[in-house]
């Protein structure tokens, strides 16, 4: 009998080689009884429809902005033929951008253990080896590559961007952007390669569930697990665990599209920086008047002046002179891109359409809005002629039957239906008519 170098050391323990845990690049080490094809098929196809619905309600927030109004609103100067579906928002109907947005956001949210489980489920295809089989078998690795960095890394900067209030300054927006061009370029690709198969699994399950046959028959499935651990629970428990996280998200985030105490109940949603206090100013805050330094020295009635240009010049005007000429009222939301919005208010001020033509312009034209802030991305936006056009766009003084509060834009915001939060400019000093 020959003794090699290591003879003896596994019946010495009382361990054969069996034993030994495998490497993660071995298809023993994954042992869970969950994975299989069917598994990942489902939670596949409710990315599938859950991902286009992001990707569209995505694209729709970006038009939204209006960014070839390259003054200011452009945050992507290089979108390039990224930007080919561009059209001027519409003003119709008053909540659409609090629908698509509150969408985007509370499906994005609701979405993360569905994505989390459906990576789980694939994980040990990351650790096979070889790495690189074929010259198509690199390609989509590559693609997955794309696939799962680009879905965590929109998740993630999502998340980001809503619970904590824009921690990459400025930059959110393009990285989003590009991100979501990555991310679903790829999902495309493995949708076309795999959209198939997972359909005639979800199938096949459906069938063998209505036979009450043997859930475990799975034949050629390289995702089970070839030498399964006793099951804890069920691949329907399983499928409820995973639901049940995704509504638990939902419940605690769609509050933010609703006021009183709906909102209460959004856990996860931005709070907003203010108090917003009581009576007609008490909504949703989103930057307090302290945050934007404004000073209470240069909104009084001594000080302000609305600066308004035009084809005929520039005039001033005081709040008083403002409130003189025609009042209106319209009931408009206030949507954020963060995903929470309000109800309607009842805001009451001047048309922006009066107001351009003031200053010469009858005809609809665009219109540059400043504010009274030094610093930051939402000083300043710029508005389509359609929306300055609305009859309902205004350049509010009251809401809700009160004075703007300092926090909701004292002496005169902007309110425009259908828009992104971010172009109702607050604490406006200047509107600038004309083609931008
Ligand atoms: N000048 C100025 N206007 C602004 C902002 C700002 O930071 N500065 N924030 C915008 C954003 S992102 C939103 S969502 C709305 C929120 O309005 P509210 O605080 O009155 O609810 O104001 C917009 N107007
Ligand atoms: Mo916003």
């Amino acid at each position: 009998m020959s003794r090699g170098p290591c003879a003896g050391v596994g019946p010495a323990y009382g361990r054969s080689m069996r034993d030994i845990p495998p490497p993660p690049t071995s298809a023993a080490f994954w042992r869970s009884p969950l994975r299989g094809l069917r598994f990942t098929s489902v939670l596949g196809l409710v990315l599938l429809a859950g991902i286009t619905v992001l990707f569209v309600t995505g694209l729709l927030s970006y038009a939204a902005y209006n960014p070839d109004l390259a003054t200011v609103n452009d945050k992507t100067p290089d979108k390039g033929i990224l930007g080919f579906y561009l059209f001027s928002w519409p003003t119709d109907p008053r909540w659409l951008y609090r629908l698509t947005q509150g969408v985007h956001v509370t499906l994005g949210v609701t979405l993360i253990p569905v994505l989390l489980a459906k990576l789980w489920s694939v994980i040990p295809k990351l650790f096979a080896l070889p790495p690189v089989r074929s010259v198509s078998h690199a390609l989509e690795r590559l693609s997955l590559l794309l696939l799962v960095g680009g879905g965590l890394f929109e998740f993630v900067t999502g998340v980001l961007n809503v619970q904590l209030d824009y921690v990459f300054p400025g930059s959110f927006y393009r990285l989003h952007f590009y991100g979501a061009w990555v991310f679903f370029a790829a999902f495309a690709v493995h949708t076309a390669l795999k959209l198939p198969l997972a359909l005639r699994n979800v199938r096949a399950m459906r069938h063998q569930d209505a036979e009450q046959s043997d859930e475990r028959a799975d034949v050629h499935d390289e995702l089970v697990a070839p030498h399964p651990a006793e099951p804890t629970f069920s691949r329907r428990g399983a499928f409820w665990f995973v639901g049940g996280g995704a509504l638990l998200l939902f419940a605690t985030t769609v509050g933010r599209s609703f006021d009183g105490p709906l909102r209460r109940t959004a856990l996860l949603a931005p709070h907003g920086g203010g108090d917003p206090g009581s009576g007609g100013n008490a909504f949703q805050i989103n930057k307090t008047a302290a945050y934007a330094g404004i000073d209470a020295a240069e909104t009084g009635d001594e000080a302000w002046r609305l600066v308004l240009t035009g084809r005929t010049g520039t005039i001033r005007l005081s709040r008083a002179e403002l409130s003189r000429l025609p009042l209106h009222t319209a009931e408009l939301p206030i949507a954020c891109v963060e995903g929470w919005s309000t109800s309607d208010q009842e805001w009451r001020g001047v048309r922006l359409r009066d107001l351009a033509a003031l200053v010469g312009h009858d005809e609809p034209v665009d219109v540059f809005v400043a504010s009274l802030q030094r610093h930051g991305a939402f000083r300043h936006a710029a508005l389509r002629s359609n929306q300055v056009a609305d009859p309902r766009s205004l350049l509010a003084l009251y809401v809700n039957g009160a004075e703007l509060s300092p926090d909701h834009g004292y002496p005169a915001r902007i309110i425009v239906p259908a828009a992104p939060g971010v172009l109702n400019t607050k604490w406006v000093a200047r509107l600038t008519f004309g083609k931008l």
